[in-house]
């Protein structure tokens, strides 16, 4: 059986994450920086993929620091989106820089295929939110702006725009998440995204009940990993977004492997615990390809 949902012939058209939500169940995304890994997040089951800053700048061991360009992350969220039938939610950071910067995110974005985008409020060039250093805010309203001209630049009815605070990484209150996330909504975001890196989920407790529900609302769980996701669903989350647990299981697994192949002098001991070399053809779609040989 295929692990695509689409043939080597026909455009993928993924259904858009507005679809998404609005068939009101909860939408989980999980993080990649490729397109093997957006393949691997559709055959999971997951209903969209998360094209992380985070995962395509550690993919060239480069740290999350706006270091990359716009190019870059185009590219691979492009190669991602390519790969698999479900949306790609593209991490485009702050948007690049200013105002500009947004409109021509937007219009590259959309043009090549990429239909909802992640900004945050953070001021250019932006640090990891996991990173002990300072995550400075733009003012509210030059924000807004950001979300507006985000909106205004679109050219489908399908683009979505996520509109991102990093109020509690910044070490502000909710209250002050609650107040940015609701000018946001107002600015025209379609969603908003409350990041944490608190222990517990209890800051996003408090912010869902005091969020009026006005767009759905996105978490990224990094850090408070053993909220159940029905139980975060029933509280007022919309989507889920695995972030980083691939990369993370990439990097464990391929160091196990190469250390244990290195140590016992052949890669008999591995063999059980690393893909057949027929799982990565079918990734590869090797059959589709064959036919079109013949
Ligand atoms: C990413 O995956 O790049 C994110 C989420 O933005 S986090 O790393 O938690 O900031
Ligand atoms: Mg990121």
């Amino acid at each position: 059986m295929s692990l695509h949902t689409t043939s080597l012939t026909e455009a993928a058209s993924p259904r858009s994450l507005h679809a998404l939500f609005a068939e009101g169940g909860l939408v989980r995304a999980a993080g990649a920086h490729s397109a093997l890994g957006a393949s691997l997040v559709e055959n999971a089951g997951f209903d969209a993929v998360w094209a992380s800053s985070f995962e395509i700048s550690a993919a060239r061991c480069l740290p999350d620091a706006s270091l990359l360009t716009m190019t870059d992350y185009l590219q691979a969220a492009v190669q991602m989106q390519e790969a698999c039938g479900i949306p790609v939610v593209a991490d485009v950071d702050t948007g690049f820089g200013g105002t500009m910067n947004v409109a021509h995110m937007v219009r590259e974005y959309e043009r090549e295929g990429v239909t909802a985008v992640c900004i945050e409020d953070k001021v250019f060039p932006k640090m990891n939110s996991f990173v002990s250093t300072d995550h400075t805010l733009v003012d509210v309203e030059t924000f807004c702006r950001k979300i507006e001209v985000a909106k205004s630049v679109q050219q489908g009815a399908d683009f979505h725009v996520i509109a991102r605070t990093e109020a509690l990484i910044d070490g502000h209150s909710v209250d002050e998440a609650l107040h940015r996330c609701e000018r946001y909504a107002e600015a025209g975001a379609d969603s908003v995204l409350v990041h944490s890196k608190s222990k517990s989920n209890e800051p996003i407790l408090e912010f869902l009940a005091g969020w009026d529900r006005r767009v759905p609302v996105v978490i990224v769980p990094t850090t408070y990993p053993n909220w159940d996701a029905g139980d975060a669903h029933r509280a007022g989350v919309s989507m889920i977004i695995y972030a980083n647990q691939s990369l993370r299981a990439t990097v464990r697994s391929v160091r196990e492997v190469l250390e244990t192949i290195r140590r016992h002098g052949n890669s008999a001991p591995v063999e059980d615990k690393i893909a057949s070399v027929s799982e990565i053809f079918a990734l590869q779609r090797l059959d589709e390809w064959l036919e079109v040989e013949e």
